[in-house]
């Protein structure tokens, strides 16, 4: 087979960790058979801030006939982080119809996790995120600008079709598992979304007799996440709830460095999207020592999602390889001094 991969490598450390590792995704695909052309982007940030936009206006055009898109990172000093996320990040995954964002939370053998007495396998889950709508809508505006009575409003959508899908998703991958389900509200205080986000799960879990259901609010999951990640399989939730959480799964499985995920156009009419969790860190921008495995992984799952299971495979089974030797080179994030470019090559040898 043979895939037109685009790659977005975007603002930061964004461009450090995809240039990386593209001649591994290249070095995996072609030893199991596979053809990858990676067609580059350079849209983000330094694009908006000499042309005053961050990609073209026919954008999605470009990606529109490319079997899947990689995305490194959005965020810069100069440029306010709505402007990043407004002007490359959501209208890929909105004008795609990317619905299911789906993140791993892995605590791998080798990695140390901040929570006192977990080890490598103690903590497995997946997050799914609703990815086009709730409290990400569009909807809203600002009057009387700069008077004592301004107002700002911003609403949130949730869509019957929107949360039927997500909840779909994270039922089916539950089945899968042979695992159970947690969904994530905050129907005490919202009750109108959240309390149709239970309608909802209601009636698809209706579909899914063999599925387990909890129900938790958003604070308590937050708290959860921390006293007892152990005991999550799947976790369903809305757009803000789920990005806050996944953050969360991230710190406590040892690093943002290490967290991947998918924007998954299910119905497979567009292209989906694969990017780390992590932002553009202009903290560490430049200094060459970003943890590449997120990307890495995050291309492993995109291989999965094209059907190429071996590809797949051995990049998640190369990372967990070099997690596992304690003698291999790991980023400062993970307690070494190695660089990206170290890591990559450790992670080379081993495919
Ligand atoms: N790697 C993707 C990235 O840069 N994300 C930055 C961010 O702020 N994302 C917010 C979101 O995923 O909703």
């Amino acid at each position: 087979m043979s895939y037109r991969i685009a790659t977005i490598p975007g603002d930061g450390i964004g461009p450090e960790v995809v240039d990386a590792t593209l001649p591994l995704f290249q070095t995996a695909a072609n030893t199991h058979g596979v053809d990858v052309e990676f067609v580059g982007y350079d849209w983000g940030s330094q694009r908006y801030l000499e042309e005053g936009a961050m990609m073209p206006d026919d954008g999605l055009d470009h990606l529109a006939d490319k079997d899947s898109i990689l995305l490194g990172a959005v965020g810069h000093p100069e440029v306010p982080d709505h402007v990043t996320l407004h002007g490359l990040l959501l209208p890929i995954r909105k004008g795609f119809n990317q619905q299911v964002c789906k993140r791993p939370a892995i605590l791998f053998d080798g990695v140390e996790s901040p929570l006192r007495g977990y080890e490598g396998g103690d903590i497995e889950f997946t997050v799914f995120r609703e990815n086009t709508e709730g409290e990400y809508s569009d909807i809203g505006g600002r009057e009387h600008v700069g008077f004592d009575h301004e107002v700002a409003v911003q609403s949130a959508m949730f869509t019957r079709a929107g949360t039927e899908a997500i909840l779909r998703a994270a039922f089916e991958a539950a089945r899968e598992r042979e695992g159970h389900l947690t969904s994530i509200t905050k129907s005490n205080a919202q009750a109108f979304s959240m309390v149709f986000w239970d309608e909802v799960v209601a009636e698809v879990a209706a579909d899914y007799p063999d599925v387990e259901v909890e129900s938790l609010l958003v604070d308590a999951a937050s708290m959860d996440f921390i006293r007892r990640p152990e005991e999550f399989d799947v976790v369903v939730a809305s757009n803000l709830f789920g990005d806050i959480l996944t953050d969360i799964g991230a710190i406590v499985t040892g690093s943002m460095g290490l967290a991947p995920s998918g924007n998954i156009n299910v119905d497979g009419d567009y292209p989906s999207m694969f990017e780390p969790v992590h932002g553009s860190a202009p903290d560490i921008v430049g200094q060459g020592v970003a943890n590449p495995l997120a990307t890495v992984l995050s291309g492993a799952m995109l291989f999965e999602d094209l059907g190429e299971e071996a590809v797949s495979e051995a990049l998640w089974a190369a990372v967990r390889d070099l997690l596992a030797d304690g003698d291999a080179p790991r980023t400062p994030d993970l307690g070494g001094d190695a660089s990206t470019v170290d890591v990559v090559a450790a992670l080379e040898t081993r495919l």
